[in-house]
C-alpha cells in the first residue's frame, strides 16, 4: 500500500515542490486548498488529475486552518501516514497588518491539526511536520543560529510560529507523537510568491530588461538572509519524518547575503552593473554599465530606489543558519548555490514576461501589478 501524505498549504511554493517529491516517491498525496474566487492552483496544475478517473494519487480537498471541524473531517477521511503543515499566512510584513489572523491560522491552526490527530486516535500512526522558521530567531542572540539558539520573534507572524513550534514539541512530549519542527531558513525558487523580496527583485529585473518596467522600489537593503532553494528544503522536510525518533532540525545553507547583493546579482544576469549612491531612504541604484546589446535603458538611468513603505516596524537584520545537525543526522545539505538559484529565477521570470512583451508590441495593454 502506498503511503499517504496530507499537505496543508499545497498551493504554495513548498507545497508544490513537496507534492512533486512525494509523488515521485510513490506516495498518495492529499492537499488542502482554500476556496478562492479565482483558481489558485497555478503551482500544482501540472500535477492535477481529473476527479472523474479512478486510481488518482493526487487529491485536493477544500479546507482552511481556521476551521477545525473541516480539518478533523479531512484527517479522518485520509488517515494520513504523514502530515506536512505548510499552510500559513506566511508574509512577515503583512502579519503586522493582520496579526490576529496570523495567530489564528499559523498558531492555533497547528493545534487544530495536532488535536485532529489526537482525537481520531492517530497519534501512533500519523507523523507530523511543522513548518517552523528562522524568523523565530528574530533579534540576533547568536550567530550562526542553530537548534539551541534562543528565540526572540520580531513580528506577529514569528510570534504565531513560536506558539506553533512549542505546541508541536508539547504534543510530542505529552502524547508520544512523532512530531517535529523544521526550522527552515529562507528558501526561494521560480515558484516563490511575488511579494517576497527575491522574487520581487527577479521579476522586476526581468521586466526592466524587457522594457516593461522602469523602477524597482525596495525597503531595507541591508537585511541579510541565508537563502537556499525550495527544492533542496522539501527533501529535508521529508527526511525529518523518516527518522527513528522525532527531532527538530535547522535547514540552512550556512551563507548569508544582503538584499542589496541579491539585487546586484540579479541585474548581472541581464548584463547590467549598478552603482549606488545615497544612504537610508535616499539610497539609489543606478546603471553603471551595460554589456547586453538588447538592454533597453542607458547608463545613468536609476532603476532601484528605497521606499520606506517596505520597512517593517521591527526588522530581522541578520539570519545565518548552522545546518550541522541536519547534515550529521539526516545526511542533508543544500545543493543549489545562491548564484545558480538567482540565475534560474531571473531566466524563469524573463520567460514569463516575454509573453507580455509580445502582447505589448502587438498593441495590447499590459497592466502591471505592484506590491
Ligand atoms: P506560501 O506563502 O507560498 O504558501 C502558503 C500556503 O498556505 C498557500 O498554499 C496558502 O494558500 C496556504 N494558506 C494560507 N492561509 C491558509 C489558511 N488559513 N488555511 C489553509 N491554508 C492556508 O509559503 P511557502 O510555501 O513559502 O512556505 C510554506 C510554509 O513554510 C509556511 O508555513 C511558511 O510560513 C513556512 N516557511 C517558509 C519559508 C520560506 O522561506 N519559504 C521559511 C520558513 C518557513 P493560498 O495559495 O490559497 O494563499
Ligand atoms: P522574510 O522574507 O521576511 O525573511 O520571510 P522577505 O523576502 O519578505 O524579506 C526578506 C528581507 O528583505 C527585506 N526587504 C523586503 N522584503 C519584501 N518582502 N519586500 C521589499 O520590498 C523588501 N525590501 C527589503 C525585508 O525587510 C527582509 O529583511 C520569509 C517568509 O517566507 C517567511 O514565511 C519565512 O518564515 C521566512 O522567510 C524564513
Amino acid at each position: 500500500m502506498a503511503k499517504k501524505a496530507l499537505i496543508t498549504g499545497v498551493t504554495g511554493q513548498d507545497g508544490a515542490y513537496l507534492s512533486e517529491l512525494l509523488l515521485k516517491k510513490g506516495y498518495e498525496v492529499h492537499g488542502i486548498k482554500r476556496r478562492a474566487s479565482l483558481f489558485n492552483t497555478n503551482r500544482i496544475d501540472h500535477l492535477y488529475q481529473d476527479p472523474h478517473v479512478d486510481n488518482r494519487n493526487f487529491i485536493l480537498h477544500y479546507g482552511d486552518l481556521t476551521d477545525s471541524t473541516n480539518l478533523v473531517r479531512i484527517v479522518q477521511e485520509v488517515q494520513p501516514d504523514e502530515i506536512y503543515n505548510l499552510g500559513a499566512m506566511s508574509h512577515v510584513k503583512v502579519s503586522f497588518d493582520m496579526p490576529e489572523y496570523a495567530a489564528d491560522a499559523d498558531g492555533i491552526g497547528t493545534t487544530r491539526l495536532l488535536e485532529a490527530i489526537r482525537l481520531l486516535g492517530l497519534t501512533k500512526k500519523t507523523r507530523f511536520y511543522q513548518a517552523s522558521t528562522s524568523e523565530l530567531y528574530g533579534l540576533v542572540q547568536e550567530v550562526p543560529q542553530s537548534e539551541t539558539t534562543p528565540f526572540y520573534p520580531r513580528s506577529p507572524y514569528a510570534v504565531a510560529k513560536m506558539y506553533a513550534y512549542w505546541i508541536t514539541v508539547n504534543y510530542r512530549e505529552a502524547y508520544g507523537m512523532y512530531a517535529c519542527n523544521g526550522i527552515l531558513f529562507n528558501h526561494e525558487s521560480p515558484l516563490r510568491g511575488e511579494t517576497f523580496v527575491t522574487r520581487k527583485i527577479t521579476r522586476a529585473v526581468a521586466k526592466i530588461s524587457l522594457g516593461l518596467q522602469q523602477d524597482l522600489f525596495l525597503g531595507n537593503l541591508d537585511a541579510k538572509r541565508d537563502w537556499g532553494h525550495a527544492k533542496d528544503y522539501v527533501e529535508g522536510m521529508w527526511r525529518m519524518l523518516q527518522q527513528d525518533e522525532p527531532e527538530d532540525f535547522v535547514l540552512a545553507t550556512g551563507i548569508t547575503t544582503t538584499v542589496r547583493d541579491f539585487v546586484i546579482m540579479s541585474f548581472r544576469e541581464v548584463g547590467v552593473e549598478l552603482s549606488w549612491s545615497g544612504e537610508g531612504v535616499d539610497e539609489k541604484g543606478t546603471i553603471a554599465s551595460v554589456s547586453n546589446p538588447d538592454f533597453p535603458l542607458a547608463v545613468g538611468t536609476q532603476v532601484v530606489a528605497v521606499d520606506p513603505r517596505y520597512f517593517r516596524p521591527t526588522e530581522v537584520e541578520l539570519l545565518l543558519g548552522d545546518p550541522a545537525k541536519a547534515k550529521a543526522k539526516l545526511g542533508w545539505e543544500a545543493e543549489y548555490s545562491l548564484a545558480d538559484m538567482c540565475s534560474e529565477m531571473v531566466r524563469a521570470d524573463i520567460e514569463v514576461f516575454r509573453r507580455d512583451q509580445i502582447l505589448k508590441e502587438a498593441g495590447f495593454e499590459i497592466r502591471n501589478q505592484y506590491e
